[in-house]
């Protein structure tokens, strides 16, 4: 046979030679893709939501708690709060510890109280121009907020009891300050402040926080100007304002999400040297069994993946 009549054979018995490996090309292992995680809703400011997302996420959470002494899933996470409050306060890692929280609580809305959509946050900031835009904020609306005022007591604006909205009448058994033994139940209370509101949470504290250079530099304006919670959260005095029983407030975790936010801001000025920065060591965030513990490094980063995923709008 010549060489010719030889390469001919080859080539017209050469597909039935890769015949098997032809076949058996579906069954090989798939080329491994990319770890992704699905995307959540997008956390938006309170006011441009609509009706019914506003209405889910001020409904009450009411399942049953870890904390001993608590009576609902949300008092769960305030006697958390109040355990924890000398320990995650005025600490480098106060920020990254209270990511963990809202995340957990988004969680428990999500999983636990049929909301389909994120923790809105409350940007202060578009209502601290006067004291009436300050008293008439629609996250203050009894019809599709959280409520405003508490009843007046006079020489305040408010101070008594919230006895109208979604929180109307709330009862807490955990707090004030930091009792968690099932002391005497007492009921939400707010004092609206419009004028420490204005001096703690006005558009030049979140501009100076945003131009710091380091975490550090954020941390003392972000813990010391806008959010000192002793004094000034939401500009709201009573319970919100109760540096270990403030989450008794539901408003809280509004405002949390927007400090969240504004630190995520700082962070994306700079991705790759901010979300190392965290300014002291890598804590062990403790929650008490309310969700697993984490390092803050596990929770630098917003789209980290795992129990750390979410976004802003
Ligand atoms: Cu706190």
């Amino acid at each position: 046979m010549s060489l010719l009549l030889l390469l001919l054979l080859l080539l017209l018995l050469l597909p039935l030679l890769l015949l098997p490996l032809l076949l058996s090309l579906p069954f090989l292992p798939a080329a491994p893709t990319p770890k992704t995680h699905a995307s959540p809703p997008p956390r938006r400011e309170w006011r441009i939501l609509s009706t019914t997302e506003k209405a889910a996420t001020s409904q009450r959470c009411t399942l049953a708690s870890r904390v001993p002494g608590s009576r609902s899933r949300f008092e769960g996470f305030l006697g958390v709060h109040i355990l924890l409050t000398d320990s995650v306060h005025f600490v480098g890692h106060f920020h990254a510890w209270h990511r963990l929280l809202l995340i957990t609580y988004e969680a428990a809305l999500r999983n636990e109280c049929n909301h389909t959509g994120a923790q809105p946050y409350w940007a202060w900031t578009l209502d601290v121009h006067s004291n009436s835009r300050t008293m008439s904020s629609p996250v203050s609306s009894a019809e599709t907020g959280f409520d405003g005022n508490g009843a007046w007591i006079p020489g305040r604006t408010g101070g008594g009891c919230v006895t109208t909205g979604p929180f109307a009448n709330l009862t807490l058994h955990l707090g004030p300050t930091e009792v968690v033994d099932t002391s005497e139940p007492h009921c939400l209370t707010r004092d609206i402040a419009p004028e420490v509101m204005r001096l703690g949470l006005n558009g030049s504290f979140v501009a100076t926080a945003l131009d710091a250079e380091t975490f550090a530099e954020f941390d003392v304006v972000a813990q010391g100007g806008i959010t000192y919670e002793a004094v000034t959260v939401g500009g709201e005095l009573e319970t919100i304002a109760d540096i270990y029983a403030s989450p008794g407030d539901p408003l809280f975790y509004l405002h949390h999400a927007n400090m969240n936010w504004i630190w995520r801001r700082w962070q994306s000025q700079d991705l790759g040297k901010r979300l190392e920065d965290i300014a002291g060591p890598d804590t062990v965030l403790d929650f008490r069994g309310l969700t697993g513990n984490a390092t803050v490094r596990e929770v630098m980063d917003i789209r980290g993946g795992g129990r750390v995923c979410y976004g802003y709008a």
